[in-house]
């Protein structure tokens, strides 16, 4: 974990360096966007950088508060500058699977109103074809139990997301997390529409043509691709 803590810390003391006075900054959630803000705390500390953050999470928010970052919520801004969140893949592209943090919903929302988009990864969140990593699908609880089953005969192999082993997550908004193992996606697009079909399903973790920048962290430093 050590060598892959510095490549988080690294991609996101980066990407606050794209933060200028008069930003407001869609603040990501993750271990890796945490980084990110404490950098930003850093900076409002020190250099006195003005800037209101906007927090994709509960988690975020918090964290940024304790920080003296001035946070608001995406409906008290005209609209956000810049975003900048993790990922959990990205493919070469810049398609992206998040929600591993369970904040996807939020995420999508502020990325949504977001003028850019930059997603700091280490490298092993760069892959050549989606759906390694299990897709999250943000449901509503009433009739979760119908979408798992539907799930089940698409042999999307889904799984509930746990809060421990008897409790299942719940997300910032009180919704459901379904999992789904697809070890590949072939089409992306026609998945993210089919799934945004369905009712009950309020958000999934397909985030299409979304981003900007990527910042990968390498041994070598931080690649900048865009
Ligand atoms: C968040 O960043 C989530 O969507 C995603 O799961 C997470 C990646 O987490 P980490 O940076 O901790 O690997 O945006």
């Amino acid at each position: 974990m050590g060598k892959q803590l510095n490549l988080k810390e690294m991609v996101g003391i980066k990407a606050a360096s794209y933060v200028t006075d008069g930003m407001t900054v869609g603040l990501g959630t993750g271990s890796t966007a945490y980084y990110m803000i404490e950098e930003l705390g850093r900076r409002v500390k020190e250099e006195n950088l003005k800037i209101v953050g906007v927090p994709t999470s509960y988690a975020s928010k918090k964290q940024a508060e304790a920080l003296n970052i001035p946070v608001k919520t995406i409906d008290q801004v005209n609209y956000v500058d810049l975003t900048i969140d993790g990922a959990d893949e990205i493919s070469h592209d810049f398609h992206g699977i998040k929600g591993g943090g369970a904040a996807l919903l939020f995420e999508k929302v502020v990325a949504t109103y977001s003028k850019e988009i930059i997603w700091i990864v280490d490298e092993s969140k760069m892959v050549d074809k989606l759906g390694r990593f299990p897709l999250p699908v943000e449901v509503i609880p009433y009739g979760q139990d119908q979408l798992f089953r539907l799930f089940q005969e698409k042999n999307y192999h889904p799984s509930f997301r746990m809060e421990s082993e008897e409790v299942l997550k719940q997300t910032d908004s009180g919704n459901s997390i379904i999992d789904l193992q697809l070890d590949c996606i072939d089409d992306p697009i026609a998945l993210a529409n089919e799934l945004d079909s369905l009712v009950g399903v309020v958000e999934h973790g397909l985030f299409l043509s979304m981003v900007d920048r990527v910042i990968i962290g390498k041994e070598s430093g931080p690649e900048v691709l865009e």
